[in-house]
Parts: C-alpha cells; sequence; structure tokens
C-alpha cells in the first residue's frame, strides 16, 4: 500500500501523478475488500465509488469543502482517505470507527448519514447557509439512484434546482438499490444513461455559437425545440440543474477533469455517473445484492450462502401461508424485500407483493388506501426506517382507524449500523398513533400466532420483533395480554420481547441470592395489562422494567405513573431503558450490557432495590 499508506487527507490526494491516482483505486479496492471480509459491512456499494471518492477529493477539501454522502454506507473509501486507515479495523465495533459518515468521528464527515433520501435537503441548507454567512466553500452531494427514489430526495431537488446555489448532486447510478432498482423514477434515470451524444451535440453547438455570437438568441429559442424534438425530456433540466452526463464512474482522472468542471460552473449542477455496483471484486460484482451487506466471509470462497431461521424468515413464511388461505392479504416492502424475509411470498403472490422502493411514507398510504377496499396489507419495515412515515401513521392509518398491518423488524439494539439504526422509538411514537395495538413477540411461535391476531384486528396493529434469532424462552403465551412466567414475593420484574430472556435469567440468578422475582411479560404494549402489574407490585413491593426502548414513552414511565395513579406504592423502582435512545454501534451483547438493560444490570438493579 505505497500511496495508500502516505495518504491522510485531500491535500495529499492533490499530490500524486494522475497516473498514481489508478494504484491508488487498486490499493484502495484491496483494502477495502480485505477489511470487510474480517469486520463485516457494506461491500459492494464501497467498491462502486472508489474511483469516484478518489476523483473526489482530488478537486474538493473535505476538511472544509462539504461532502454530503446519501445514506453514507459507500464512505469506506472516504474513510481511508481522511486518516481512519489505520483503524479501519475496528470498522463497526464498540469503540471504533463507525460504517456510516459520522462529524463527531471526523471533521471530514459533513452531516450524519443512514438513512435515504436525506442528502440534498441537508447540503442545500448548508449551501445558504454559506451564502448567508458569506463563506466560500464547495458543497457536493453523492446520493445513488436508489436513494434518488426517495420522495424526500425530489423535495430538495425541486428546491435546489431552482435556488441558484453552487452546488454539484452527483448521481451514482448503478441501477441498483440494495437489489434492483424498482419504480417510474427509476426507469427515467436510466432513460438520461442513453444520451452521450447529447452532451457531444451540446459541445458542438457552444463551440459553433462562440463563433457566431449574433446568432445566440435566435439559435437559443430553436435549441429547445430541437431538444424537444431529438431528446428524451430531462428531468433534472426541468427541475433547473446544470445536467451534465452520463459519465463513467471508474475513469478516475477523467472524473476528476468532469468534477472540476461541474465546479467550476457556480449553479446547481447534476452530475451523473454511472458505477458497477461491487466493482473490483468478482462475487460481488456478479451479485452486489448479496454483497451489498455481508459478515465476515473468506475472500477466496466469496460469502456462503445462509438460511439461518430468524425472526424475518419466521414472519416471512407465516405470511406467506397466511395469504394462502386469505387472498386479502398483500404485503408492502419499501426497498427491503430480502431483509425482511419476503422473497417467498413475491414467488408465491407477484400479483400480491408490492416493492415500492426506499417510500415508506408512501408504503404507509398505499396500505391504507387497500385497507379502504377490504384489503388487508402487511407492510414490512425496519423500525428505524419506519421513523419516516409517522405523519401518514397519524393522519391516513390512525384517525381513519384502517386495519393495517405493520411488521416492525429491527425493533430494538440491532447492533453494528449503530444509531441510525437501531430500532430504539418505534413504541414511543406507534403509541401515540390513534387505535394502533402493539404486539411484542418474544419468541417465533408468539411472533407466528400475534402475526394472526394482527391480521384479524379491525384497527391498525403492529407486530414488532428483534433483529436475529430467538432465545431460550420459547413458550408461546401470545393468547394473553400479559403473561405471569414466574411467581415471586420479593420483586416484579417486567419486560418484553427479547429482553424477557435477560429477565429470567436474572430472576434465576437472584433466587439463589435470596430475592424471589416475579416475572411479567407484556404482550400487548399500546394498552399494556397495568393490573396483572399492580396485582404484583402490591404483594412484593419492588419492581423493574427492562426495556429496549427509549426512555420517553417507554412501558416504565407508563407504568410508573399508572402504580402512582393507583395508590400502589412501590418502596423501590427502577427503570432500566436505552435513556435518549442514541445508541451506539457494536455488538449487541456489548450493547446491552452498555446501556445496562442485560440480566446483569437486573440483578444489580434488584440488588440496590433490596439493599444488598
Ligand atoms: C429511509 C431508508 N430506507 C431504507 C434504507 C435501507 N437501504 C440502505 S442502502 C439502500 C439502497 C440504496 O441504494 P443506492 O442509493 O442506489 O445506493 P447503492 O447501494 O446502490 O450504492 C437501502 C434501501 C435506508 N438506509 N434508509
Amino acid at each position: 500500500l505505497d500511496i495508500l499508506n502516505g495518504i491522510k487527507c485531500s491535500n495529499d490526494v492533490k499530490k500524486l501523478d494522475p497516473g498514481e491516482l489508478n494504484i491508488l483505486c487498486d490499493e484502495l479496492r484491496e483494502t477495502i475488500i480485505k477489511d470487510v471480509s474480517q469486520t463485516g459491512g457494506h461491500l459492494a456499494s464501497s467498491l462502486g465509488v472508489v474511483e469516484l471518492t478518489v476523483a473526489l477529493h482530488r478537486v474538493y477539501d473535505t476538511a472544509t469543502d462539504r461532502l454530503v454522502f446519501d445514506v453514507g454506507h459507500q464512505c469506506y473509501a472516504h474513510k481511508m482517505i481522511t486518516g481512519r486507515l489505520d483503524n479501519f479495523s475496528t470498522l463497526r465495533k464498540l469503540g471504533g470507527i463507525s460504517g456510516f459518515p459520522k462529524p463527531t468521528e471526523s471533521a471530514d464527515d459533513a452531516c450524519i448519514a443512514g438513512h435515504a433520501s436525506t442528502s440534498v435537503s441537508n447540503a442545500l441548507g448548508i449551501a445558504r447557509a454559506r451564502t448567508l454567512q458569506g463563506k466560500d466553500y464547495d458543497v457536493v452531494v453523492l446520493i445513488g439512484d436508489g436513494a434518488m427514489g426517495g420522495g424526500l430526495a425530489y423535495e430538495g431537488l425541486s428546491d435546489c434546482g431552482q435556488s441558484g446555489e453552487p452546488i454539484v448532486v452527483i448521481l451514482n447510478d448503478n441501477g441498483m438499490s440494495i437489489a434492483s432498482n424498482v419504480g417510474g423514477i427509476s426507469k427515467l434515470i436510466s432513460k438520461q444513461r442513453v444520451k452521450p451524444s447529447y452532451m457531444s451535440f451540446k459541445k458542438a453547438y457552444r463551440k459553433a455559437l462562440n463563433r457566431l455570437p449574433l446568432l445566440y438568441k435566435f439559435i437559443h429559442v430553436i435549441k429547445e425545440a430541437i431538444k424537444d424534438l431529438f431528446l428524451p425530456d430531462n428531468m433534472f433540466e426541468d427541475l433547473g440543474f446544470y445536467y451534465i452526463g452520463p459519465v463513467d464512474g471508474h475513469d478516475v482522472n477523467s472524473l476528476a477533469a468532469v468534477l472540476d468542471y461541474a465546479k467550476g460552473l457556480a449553479v446547481p449542477v447534476l452530475l451523473h455517473v454511472t458505477t458497477v455496483k461491487g466493482k473490483g471484486y468478482a462475487p460481488s460484482e456478479a451479485a452486489p445484492d448479496r454483497y451489498h451487506g455481508v459478515g465476515v466471509f473468506d475472500t477466496a470462497k466469496g460469502m456462503e450462502e445462509q438460511h439461518k431461521k430468524s425472526f424475518s424468515s419466521v414472519f416471512g413464511d407465516r405470511l406467506t401461508s397466511l395469504a394462502r388461505k386469505d387472498s386479502t392479504i398483500t404485503a408492502i416492502t419499501a426497498a427491503m424485500e430480502s431483509g425482511t424475509g419476503l422473497e417467498d411470498f413475491e414467488k408465491a403472490f407477484p400479483e400480491r407483493f408490492f416493492d415500492v422502493g426506499i417510500a415508506e411514507g408512501h408504503a404507509v398510504s398505499l396500505a391504507a388506501g387497500m385497507a379502504t377496499q377490504g384489503m388487508k396489507p402487511v407492510f414490512a419495515v425496519y423500525s428505524s426506517f419506519l421513523q419516516r412515515s409517522y405523519d401518514m401513521l397519524i393522519h391516513d392509518v390512525g384517525l381513519a382507524n384502517l386495519p393495517i398491518v405493520l411488521a416492525v423488524d429491527r425493533a430494538g439494539i440491532v447492533g453494528a449500523d449503530g444509531e441510525t439504526h437501531n430500532g430504539c422509538f418505534d413504541i414511543a411514537f406507534l403509541s401515540t398513533v390513534p387505535n394502533m395495538t402493539i404486539y411484542s413477540p418474544s419468541n417465533y411461535a408468539e411472533l407466528e400466532t400475534m402475526l394472526e391476531l394482527a391480521i384479524a384486528e379491525e384497527n391498525p396493529s403492529a407486530v414488532r420483533y428483534p433483529r436475529g434469532e430467538q432465545g431460550l424462552f420459547t413458550q408461546n403465551t401470545a393468547g394473553a395480554k400479559a403473561a405471569v412466567l414466574r411467581e415471586g414475593a420479593d420483586l416484579t420484574i417486567v419486560s418484553y420481547g427479547i429482553t424477557i430472556n435477560d429477565a429470567l435469567l436474572s430472576a434465576q440468578t437472584l433466587e439463589k441470592e435470596g430475592i424471589s422475582c416475579e416475572v411479567i411479560k407484556l404482550n400487548e404494549l399500546s394498552k399494556p395489562d397495568m393490573s396483572a402489574i399492580s396485582k404484583s407490585v402490591s404483594k412484593t413491593c419492588a419492581i423493574i422494567v427492562c426495556e429496549e426502548c427509549c426512555e420517553a414513552g417507554c412501558l416504565g414511565v407508563r407504568i410508573a405513573s399508572h402504580l402512582s395513579e393507583n395508590g400502589v406504592a412501590p418502596r423501590g423502582i427502577m427503570l432500566l431503558n436505552l435513556g435518549s435512545g442514541v445508541v451506539c454501534h457494536g455488538d449487541t451483547k456489548a450493547l446491552r450490557q452498555k446501556y445496562g438493560i442485560d440480566s446483569a444490570a437486573i440483578c444489580d438493579s434488584a440488588r440496590r432495590i433490596k439493599g444488598q
């Protein structure tokens, strides 16, 4: 790594000879493949933008200019170039570097990123601030064609195009979201790809006009007519951007030249770049969807096929079997078909499966529309991405009391993806949606039963379950709103979902120390069974509520207020939860320990309450 080792910042890239840029790209690619195979992470997207990233650092200085990533999962080469190469083996580990851009980690990361389609808005905000403050730096955006399918991106583009702000929006077009890109916008983007002739036409036209300036105005009028006649519409030009492209995204020197040109235009520019997702590693080029996010793997063999049973796969299987008996069931995903376990559903019922692209708000309103016509839509979505649908949940679903089902996957701590992806807020915000029932299965059997119950509901409902596999508790208690799993006299422990495993483990440990625990598991969270809890606490006079949820809106706070309102005054009360809900990246087990919601934390709290 002769060249890469000497690169600590953008300015080091500017010192290289053009020939050395290609070597730097090779070294970056080699390092990304080697390191990510040992840590896991987002491989294919980062491999696709190596040349683009080097070209960006050749033209901009990311310490002062603002480079805004969309989603941010493609930022690995950027991190390596900006002083984080030596730490790269700590990627996504507790205390290590984040898998996404993070301003607190480096001044070269302009904005937090992790959720799609926010980049243009963020960048325009920065550009407008720059203008108002009379400052002088450049603003550039890197957004993929998948993220460009999200409606929020168009709110940003619409404002940005007419703003006049000097800003370069790079569209990284690889035809892929996580899987193949879907939807009309994606078709529009690919239509722009067939137009290299437009660029040569534009160049020749400008040259000719420079020689015949008097004809400029006249020809300008007929230019638009010629464009209309011979060229497909360019939506970016219609939005007010100066459109350049499509440009080969793997020719680093040409990219640097075109970026330099785009920057110099000092207007809103849309630079359309075509890349190959997974570029430079044969297995990821062949299957970029499988290599979008990877675990640890052997680079010589490639990733092994994995069909591990998980909450997601159990959900997908159960929904498919329910749909065989009920033709009103439909499945909706927002670009997360494989992650949410819906691949078999699509194969079995393609006409009842809808991938709407990265459009969670639309997915909820779409489900609402279907429900008005007597269908039973099930929207499978990761907890943290559902945050984007909050208004549609209240406005289109809750107020109308429509029976849609939310299958809320990745609820609670997800681990390595970190603070943008942890599902810490869903209970809090779903509890505010009028008429919503929230089911919280702790194991596969409960997920199956609760999904069935949710589909039978006549009001909106959510079934929330964690990432990964079930724990030791496998009993199906789904029929009850709450279940007393263990009786005891000294302390009530309340929990739900996957955390019940820690609650039961701590009860066993505490029993040996002479503290007898009653363990209550909540199965429904919007109107939890308070009477079961009051009854238990009246007996034990001490309660611990342990949950993977931010503090505001958590069950513990609601239980404490219920007890107090009803004159049940425990001598000890401890609420173990995720506080602000900002949970960093790392191994899930280590995070539960760090944030104090594992069995050890429950035992410590119990000892404190009991004064032992
Ligand atoms: C709001 C939101 N929904 C879903 C996701 C999950 N997600 C991460 S990357 C991705 C695909 C992005 O595709 P694209 O922007 O084209 O980038 P590429 O990976 O192809 O480089 C999706 C759906 C997300 N990050 N944010």
